[in-house]
């Protein structure tokens, strides 16, 4: 009886506080049911400031008054009056008073296996399943798995909402991992054109690498502060590392990647003057964290650290880095200064700053691509602050040309066997051009418009090299097919906000040219 009028209570109390228009009780009454009583998500994303960043202001009342178009959320213009829906969205993008742990346990909650997923022992289609391309459609929240060679859509699936970064796959190309801004994983069966599973790893993630056997899957959280790590085969937790610098100053992980020659991941810290390196050999050798001088016995005393799989080494730098382009051997890295301004050199294997490079207008090196110049390795960054590409001789650590652009980009891409570098132009009125590069001269040969006014941006190339996907990144965009040596195009496949796009080849080969 105490409890039911309890219960009553606070049930009246929040229907009371929604008529007074309070924005805790308006968020029980029409937000909770989707997105959480603890606002951490549902069948909605989270609504926490850490998620909700990238749509502050007008646009996130815009979303509570008209609803979101292609998702389940409804407009509540006609049920909330403009100053309740104001209050609504400065309450979610307030912090929350408590951060979640996040444990192995409250992550494998979440685990879950589709209990109709039939394995096939051959792909379900014709078409050469290493030249398959995903595309992420930004504007429903679904991939489309493409034939590379026909150009057709295999499949169509749902994914969890604002996918963000890379998928990866198995080194044999026949599974795929795809990460959501809310830290869920999913993983696909590119034979069967089926998803397996889904589990949520982190809060607010930021990318997944794979290891180079495909057997962990890391993924990069900024809330909480740790990498998780999945093994790929049914999803389950192995390990959550707490992410601390030596002196135990927690740090979010702007990304980690995956360092294939080295069989290991690469952690970028946000907050901490460290780079991580995580051992993926079940063999790896002793990493020691540091030396001690041992007076008693007269010399310097290795401090012992972890050995074998998931053994960690912390690199010291001079500030945090984030945002890696790595050399082919991976022995080097450019990470991206706090200040915008530089770039800064890391050798991986000495596991210390070596040069610093001038590269003022926010360097997006994590972009950056790199081919052979006259016997010469390059690479080359496009600048999110400035109309412009650097092209940096990889031995010399030398901006050797700056190309001019018209507008900052946010892509490059190119391939092997194609004689140019594909740059867009994502940010200001030149938004609808994508300028095509020759590698060797380091001149515009070309600058494609194909859609005059409408956003086109990140290239894919098939897996040899001869057709590159661009996509049209609007709400009713599509993907260009151009045949990459004459630069006509091809064919055109409608698509919902085309964002990334990824050949299988490409990535599990680690393709110069591609992101990986
Ligand atoms: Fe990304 C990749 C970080 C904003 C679309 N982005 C990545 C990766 C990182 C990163 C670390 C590499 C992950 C990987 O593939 O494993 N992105 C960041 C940011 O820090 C930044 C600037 C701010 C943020 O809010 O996170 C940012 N990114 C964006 C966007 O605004 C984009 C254009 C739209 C979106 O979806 O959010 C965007 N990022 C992408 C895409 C990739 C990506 C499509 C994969 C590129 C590839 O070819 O591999």
């Amino acid at each position: 009886m105490i409890r039911f009028i309890v219960f009553t209570s606070l049930l009246l109390a929040v229907f009371a506080g929604a008529a007074r228009g309070e924005p805790r009780a308006l968020y029980s009454r029409y937000c909770a049911e989707c997105h959480g009583a603890d606002r951490l998500g549902g069948t909605g994303p989270a609504l926490i400031p850490e998620t909700l960043e990238r749509m502050r202001g007008p646009k996130l009342g815009a979303v509570i008054a008209e609803g979101r178009v292609a998702t389940q959320m409804p407009g509540f213009a006609d049920t909330l009056s403009p100053d309740e829906i104001a209050a609504l969205g400065e309450y979610l993008t307030t912090s929350l008073a408590k951060i979640p742990d996040w444990d192995p346990e409250q992550i494998e909650r979440t685990r879950t296996l589709d209990p109709d997923y039939v394995p096939v022992t051959a792909p379900a289609f014709d078409a050469d399943p290493l030249n398959l391309f995903l595309v992420v459609e930004t504007g429903d929240h679904h991939v489309s798995v493409v034939d590379g060679d026909g150009f057709t859509v295999l499949d169509r699936f749902p994914t969890p909402f604002a996918v963000h970064g890379g998928p990866k796959f198995t080194p044999d190309g026949r599974f795929v991992f795809i990460m959501s801004r809310d830290g869920w994983v999913q993983k696909y069966d590119l034979w069967s054109l089926a998803e397996i599973g889904r589990v949520r790893a982190g809060l607010n993630s930021r990318n997944i690498a794979i290891s180079r056997d495909g057997k962990h899957l890391a993924v990069a959280n900024y809330l909480p502060r740790t990498l998780t790590i999945l093994a790929t085969a049914d999803l389950s937790v192995e390990k959550v590392f707490e992410v601390a610098d030596k002196d135990g100053t927690a740090s979010r992980v702007s990304a980690v990647y995956q360092a294939p020659q080295r069989d290991s991941f690469i952690l970028a810290l946000k907050d901490a003057p460290e780079i991580w390196e995580i051992a993926t050999d079940p063999d790896a050798a002793p990493v020691y964290e540091g030396y001690v001088h041992s007076y008693e016995k007269g010399m310097v005393e290795a401090i012992a650290g972890s050995e074998g799989l998931f053994a960690l080494r912390r690199i010291a730098v001079t500030s945090p880095l984030d945002d890696f382009f790595f050399t082919p051997d991976y022995r080097h890295l450019i990470g991206a200064a706090r200040d915008g301004e530089r770039g800064v050199v890391v050798n991986l294997t000495v596991g210390r700053e070596i040069a610093e490079l001038p590269l003022p207008g926010l360097p997006h090196l994590g972009s950056g691509i790199s081919w052979i110049r006259d016997g010469r390795r390059v690479m080359a960054t496009p600048h999110l602050k400035q109309a412009r590409l650097s092209v940096i001789d990889i031995e010399t650590w030398e901006v050797v040309k700056t190309i001019e652009t018209l507008g900052p980009g946010f892509f490059l891409r190119s391939h092997e066997n194609s004689r140019y570098v594909w740059a867009d132009v994502f940010f200001g009125p030149n938004r609808d051009a994508m300028h095509v590069i020759a590698k060797q001269t380091l001149e515009i040969v070309e600058t494609l418009r194909p859609v005059p006014g409408a956003t086109v941006a990140h290239v894919e190339f098939d897996r040899d090299g001869k057709h590159a996907l661009v996509s049209v990144w609007e709400d009713d965009g599509a993907v260009i097919v151009y045949n990459a040596q004459t630069l006509e195009e091809v064919t055109r496949l409608p698509m919902r906000k085309p964002s990334g796009k990824y050949n299988v080849w490409n990535k599990i080969s680690f393709s110069d040219g591609t992101s990986h």
